[in-house]
């Protein structure tokens, strides 16, 4: 290993791209994709797989998988409270058990069991009811005590002596975590080997629109017509909506995230606490992998703060006292795309042959493969699909939301 590695990077035996070099572009596609982070590549990757639709440029403003994707914490989980959300969430949680077999390539997927701490009453109750609804629609998910957090999880300070002692729990052992780059690349690696473009730096200025059809994008790199346009632009949505015409029920705000130095292995399960805004799991690395709430303020910038990082850092000790002395090693921010529902917004607008697949906030990266392989069918077909019809935009003004707040894991 470690000689290969030396004769790659002294330039000596051959070095296979992962991805075709990127080529001019075309005048017209069949379908262009807005956004090339986990959601788009997906959208690319089962439009070739699974319909040989291979006329497809993914157009990236930045790099690969360089926006939010690259920038959660890879919680995978389908524990949510509406009935619509759970079975959505579920698609994809199962999707995502074969995506290493599918790509060939490890994605690092670790099943670690997920931990939704209750610290009120209200909490409580809210977890008894999400265990109901999961149970009724056959996921893995049940109410539990401190004496059985204790079991699986004996580093969590359960004493009654604290600010907000631990009354119990909603635990899903299907909790995951994945390597969020090896699911960018995977997907986009697919696509690409059977003749998707993907384009990075290549930022979409416009949506180009003729009676109320769209029917191709301005970019940086000139003017491209396409037969079908999906947005992906998780933390942009509103801004890209806005060229096609029409607005967004959407409030950008930012959402940090950190990791300390590696530590010896330690946690195994996924901790979430909605009440003292703090999620935690433990990388393969041994880095503990942290967030909080959204910070308050709506504005595009990916800057870190040292008062998230004071805030974060006191909650984690309240349930992980010993970590006092762990350094972090970095930290960073996201821009999260907040719906009134805390669901997203996918499938038709209100323009003709323009798709969305937004409002992704800060539960996205979950969903990442259901997302992909539904929007493939609905280009494909023409036909939105079932478990993407809840989450509509007509929803809002329908007054059919799908309040998912209570199962957001982060604090608002
Ligand atoms: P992105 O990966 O953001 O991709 C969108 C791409 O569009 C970007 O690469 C961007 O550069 C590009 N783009 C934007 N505008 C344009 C344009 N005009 N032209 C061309 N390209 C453009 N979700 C979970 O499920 N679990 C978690 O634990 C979790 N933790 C999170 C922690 C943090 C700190 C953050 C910020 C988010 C978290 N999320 C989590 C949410 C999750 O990261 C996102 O919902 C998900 O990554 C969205 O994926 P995407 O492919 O839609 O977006
Ligand atoms: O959606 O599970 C989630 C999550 C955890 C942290 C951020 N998002």
């Amino acid at each position: 290993m470690a000689f290969a590695l030396l004769k790659y990077g002294l330039g000596f035996g051959k070095f296979e791209r992962q991805f075709p070099k990127q080529k001019d572009l075309k005048d017209s596609y069949d379908v262009v994709i807005v956004g090339g982070g986990g959601h788009g590549a997906a959208t690319a990757y089962y439009l070739a797989r699974d319909y040989g639709i291979t006329n497809v440029a993914i157009l990236e403003r930045g790099y690969l998988g360089g926006g939010n994707t690259a920038r959660n914490t890879t919680i995978i989980r389908s524990n949510y409270l509406t009935p619509e959300g759970v079975a959505f969430y579920d698609e994809s949680l199962s999707l995502y058990k074969d995506l290493s077999n599918d790509f060939d390539m490890n994605i690092m997927y670790s099943e670690r069991g997920h931990f939704t701490l209750a610290h009120t009453d209200a909490a409580v109750r809210t977890s008894r009811w999400r265990a109901e609804v999961n149970k009724h629609l056959g996921v893995d998910s049940e109410l539990v005590f401190p004496n059985e957090i204790k079991k699986i999880c004996p580093q969590l300070n359960l004493s009654e002596d604290v600010r907000y002692p631990v009354m119990g729990a909603l635990y899903h052992p299907p909790g995951a975590i994945a390597r969020h780059d090896a699911v960018a690349w995977g997907y986009a690696r697919g696509a690409t080997m059977r003749g998707v473009e993907l384009h990075q730096k290549t930022e979409v200025t416009g949506i180009k629109r003729s009676n109320g059809k769209a029917v191709g994008v301005e970019t940086t790199r000139g003017t491209v017509n396409a037969g079908k346009i999906i947005q992906c632009v998780a933390g942009r949505s509103s801004l890209v909506a806005k060229m096609a015409g029409f607005k967004l029920p959407i409030k950008t705000v930012p959402l940090q995230a950190c990791v300390s130095q590696p530590l010896k292995p330690f946690l195994d399960a996924i901790i979430v606490s909605g009440s003292l805004h703090v999620y935690i799991s433990q990388s393969s690395r041994g880095e503990l992998v942290m967030g909080g709430s959204t910070d308050p303020y709506g504005v595009y910038q990916n800057r870190s703060t040292l008062e998230f990082k004071e805030g974060l850092m006191a909650h984690m000790l309240e349930l992980f006292p010993f970590l006092g002395e762990v350094k972090i090693l970095r930290q960073w921010a996201g821009m999260a795309d907040m719906t009134p529902d805390f669901s997203p917004v996918m499938g038709e607008t209100p323009v003709d042959n323009y798709y969305i697949d937004a409002g992704w906030g800060t539960w996205g990266f979950k969903a990442t493969p259901v997302c992909g392989k539904r929007n493939a069918e609905m280009l494909a077909t023409g036909t939105v699909p079932e478990v993407l019809k809840p989450f509509r935009l007509s929803r809002f003004e329908e007054f059919h939301q799908v309040g998912e707040k209570g199962a957001a894991s982060v604090g608002h």
